[in-house]
């Protein structure tokens, strides 16, 4: 039996006949199923305004799944106690961008439309990671800018909704990014204004006057969904559902309160609406993010699959450790035994067992996740004069990762959009760990131009990568941690 509107075994505590679009998503992946659309369908509990219409950027896997159900899935929690399903309705639609353009367009830029929510990952952005500025040499900015009422990227549909909700004298929405990126709601902002500019400079002036961006912090686990999650679920529940969404139990949502076209009351279903958000933001990219890339680089050449797996080694656990503890917390202006409690909190999530988190999954997409995630936290210690080895370990495994050949000479399948630069300056230095550093360091989009000029941080780097080479992943943390 199929998941859908008439086999559902409880009724939704909803009617869902009288939801009405209130939100866009842009990126209706895994993250925003099992997180705003789990908030969203408990606000549509006591308001019906604020249903969900999602959007898939690049593949249209999702509607072609989910179409079929009405749009309804499960999002089941685990942990080693079990399995709790839950079906969720907020979602009311998704168009595909690809071919359903026109009217994701004209849904943004309907006056019923008061929010506009992208989770695009990192490089959705097309912006440059380093300095987080539009990257008007972007292959999709570059079609935007020529097409401007046909766009394909996130900034380029942004920019064209507001531009028509402006000229039809409709107030804008917020634009409210839930994306890992440092002050994101800043970073959109400046990527969205910047590419308003390069088109039309009143239209870039509008956009600063009178749209909100929000920052916001994300969080809740979600690793990408196999054939062996469906087969639990229909387990559970006893109906099939193409496309559940497993997560943890923990969930949070930290939001800048900032939107002047409305919005939900979020504070009523567990998110909490904050005046400065940049600080619980630094806390979770340093400390979760910073150490799930670490682990992960590491655990994936030490030939563990998931995160679970290398968080029980006692060598990765004491290298995440210290570097949450001496390296990360050290940085953070917040108490800091709240922070130890936030630690252990962590270490106690990676170590889920029911979560099957490949740390191929995380290690995806390095150079747009480096800079936020480590490379912050490295700046600030090098400014302080403090040690940063740990740190440096992360960054030197993401070097040995990107290589694309593992301990054992096999393959390793990098997904990074610039993978094939990364892997041509890695075959150009061999097993030099001198010259792959230098030939890394070399892309600014990464590391900047302060970075590559610091001979502490090259040499700390350098020691990572040959030990790497030389003792692989393993010998190397329990020697550093
Ligand atoms: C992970 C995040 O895939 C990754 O890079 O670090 O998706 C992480 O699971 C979430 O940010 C947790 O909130």
């Amino acid at each position: 039996m199929r998941l859908s509107p008439s086999t559902l075994k409880t009724p939704l505590p909803y009617d869902r006949e009288e939801v009405v679009p209130g939100i866009v998503h842009l990126g209706i992946g895994a993250f925003h199923r099992a997180h705003m659309a789990v908030y969203i369908d408990d606000i549509l509990k006591t308001d019906p305004r604020w249903g969900i219409v999602g959007a898939s950027l690049r593949r249209p896997d999702t509607k072609h799944a989910l179409a079929p159900q009405d749009f309804l899935y499960t999002v089941a929690v685990r942990d080693a106690s079990g399995t709790t399903p839950r079906v969720i309705g907020s979602i009311l639609d998704v168009l595909d961008a690809n071919t359903e353009r026109g009217d994701l367009i004209a849904i943004m830029a309907d006056a019923r439309i008061r929010i506009v929510s992208l989770t695009v990952t990192e490089k959705g952005y097309c912006h440059d990671p380093a300095t987080g500025e539009l990257d008007p040499n972007h292959p999709d900015i570059v079609h935007d800018l020529a097409n401007p009422t046909a766009p394909i990227s996130a900034p380029g549909l942004l920019v064209r909704a507001l531009e028509l909700r402006r000229a039809s004298n409709i107030a804008p929405f917020t634009v409210m990014s839930c994306d890992n990126l440092p002050s994101n709601g800043e970073t959109v902002y400046r990527i969205v204004t910047r590419l308003a500019e390069l088109r039309d400079p009143a239209l870039a002036k509008w956009i600063r006057d009178e749209v909100p961006f929000p920052c916001t912090m994300v969080d809740r686990i979600v690793p990408a969904t196999t054939d062996a999650d469906r087969q639990i679920v229909t387990d559970v529940t006893g109906t099939e559902d193409a496309w559940p969404i497993m997560t943890e139990p923990f969930t949070q949502w930290v939001i800048e309160d900032t939107f002047w076209n409305g919005r939900p009351k979020f504070e009523s279903v567990g998110a909490t609406m904050a005046r400065d958000v940049e600080a619980f933001e630094h806390m979770k990219l340093r400390m979760l993010n910073g150490s799930h890339s670490t682990m992960s680089y590491l655990g994936y050449l030490g030939g563990y699959q998931y995160v679970n797996e290398a968080i029980a080694d006692a060598g990765i656990r004491a290298l995440v450790h210290g570097l949450m503890t001496e390296e990360v917390m050290p940085t953070l202006p917040m108490d800091q035994a709240q922070l130890a409690s936030y630690r252990d909190a962590l270490l106690d999530r990676f170590s889920n067992p029911a979560l099957k988190h490949r740390t191929w999954q995380i290690a995806m997409d390095g150079s747009q996740k480096l800079p936020q995630r480590l490379l912050g936290t490295i700046r600030d210690r090098l400014a302080a004069g403090q040690p940063f080895s740990r740190l440096a370990l992360g960054v030197a495994a993401w070097m040995r990762y990107v290589t694309g050949i593992d301990e054992q000479g096999g393959p390793i399948d990098v997904k990074d959009p610039h993978a094939a630069r990364l892997r041509a300056i890695a075959d150009e230095a061999g097993r030099d760990a001198e010259k792959l550093v230098d030939g890394l360091l070399g892309v600014s989009e990464i590391f900047g131009t302060d970075l590559p000029a610091n001979t502490v941080f090259r040499e700390v780097v350098t020691g990572h990568v040959r030990s790497l080479f030389e003792k692989g992943a393993l010998a190397t943390v329990r020697a550093a941690a």
